[in-house]
């Protein structure tokens, strides 16, 4: 048996896999969870974060409006399942001016680390890149320097220091649809300084894993295991009607997750349901948080599907580990 290292959630949304299914996650019965108009001024609610806050859980949405501007808005919910979503984004404090200043902001995720809940997404800044916040209670949140240069996304904290460093996957890009994309990861001290920048995992050219041959970019905060960091990620191929986004695992090194262990052959979840293909993007699910509970091993995946709305799928530790080793590189 793998085993999660973490606290207990006997309240996760949970169902069980469905006779037979022969995928290691398989989808809520309810996606999507939140559609399009999750709030007053949203077009899209998707690529978006949740941890258990207090008896239930909190969030952090992508929504985008129908001016199609991007922003970040808090969520709360008892289940899970049902959110309240607020209708105007977080507003960030901090001391520095020039870091304030917002040009959009998308793609959250959410990692409580130490005391706080530390959110980390993309933030524009003369081109894409890592913005960083805190918060305690969902409602003050203060925001603390770009982790990075520019351009940059998909930046996702470890849940502890990693041999007395904070810990970062990102996802060098350029400052548009980026046609590549390799995984790193990056130390800090402090939250402010971040340098050892180390190379994790590239795309797979060759056919023999060909879903992942453009890019890959790290998806929920890291799943610490027994085995090592389970990394569930996306990866993206380019098909003649443009990009498909689908989900694999990868088992990084608990002590140097630079050093992958296992990495998906075969994806683990991909667009097949009509509302992870249909919407103002097809073809995408994208992967931003997950929630788990170390005393069943159980992990509920949260994902953007379409860039549209926001579905849940569900494995456990044990089954997708042991799909991992089966079907790995
Ligand atoms: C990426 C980001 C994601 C989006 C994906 C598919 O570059 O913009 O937010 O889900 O493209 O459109």
């Amino acid at each position: 048996m793998s085993k999660i290292i973490g606290r207990s959630l006997p309240n996760i949304p949970w169902e069980e896999k469905p006779e037979g299914y022969r995928m290691p996650l398989w989808r809520y019965s309810g996606n999507p969870i939140i559609g399009r108009d999750g709030n007053r001024v949203s077009n899209s609610v998707f690529n978006s974060a949740v941890v258990p806050f207090e008896d239930g859980f909190a969030g952090v949405f992508r929504c985008d409006s129908r001016s199609i501007s991007m922003d970040i808005f808090v969520g709360r919910s008892k289940d899970g399942i049902h959110w309240e979503i607020e209708d105007t984004p977080v507003q960030f404090t901090g001391t520095d001016g020039e870091i304030l200043k917002r040009e959009y902001r998308y793609d959250p995720r959410v990692c409580f680390l130490e005391d706080r809940y530390y959110v980390t997404w993309c933030n524009g800044y003369h081109g894409p890149t890592i913005g960083v916040a805190y918060t305690f209670d969902f409602k003050k949140f203060v925001q603390l320097e770009n982790a990075f240069l520019p351009c940059n996304r998909n930046g996702v904290l470890f849940p502890r220091k990693i041999h007395g460093l904070y810990t970062m996957l990102s996802r060098p890009s350029d400052n548009g649809h980026t046609p590549f994309g390799d995984i790193f990861v990056s130390q800090s001290p402090d939250m402010e300084f971040w340098g050892r920048h180390r190379h994790v995992m590239s795309p797979i050219k060759e056919d023999c894993s060909a879903w992942q041959g453009t890019k890959v970019g790290p998806g929920p905060i890291p799943i610490e295991t027994d085995e090592g960091w389970l990394m569930i990620y996306h990866g993206v191929i380019t098909t003649c009607n443009g990009f498909v986004y689908r989900m694999g695992a990868a088992l990084l090194d608990l002590e140097q997750p630079w050093k992958v262990l296992y990495r998906s052959k075969d994806y683990i979840l991909a667009p097949y349901e009509n509302y992870e293909c249909v919407g103002d993007v097809p073809n995408v699910v994208f992967p931003c948080a997950a929630l788990t509970d170390a005393d069943t091993g159980r992990i509920a995946v949260y994902y953007g599907c379409a860039d549209t709305v926001t579905g849940i799928a569900f494995t456990t530790a044990d089954e997708l580990i042991g799909y991992l080793k089966e079907h790995h590189i």
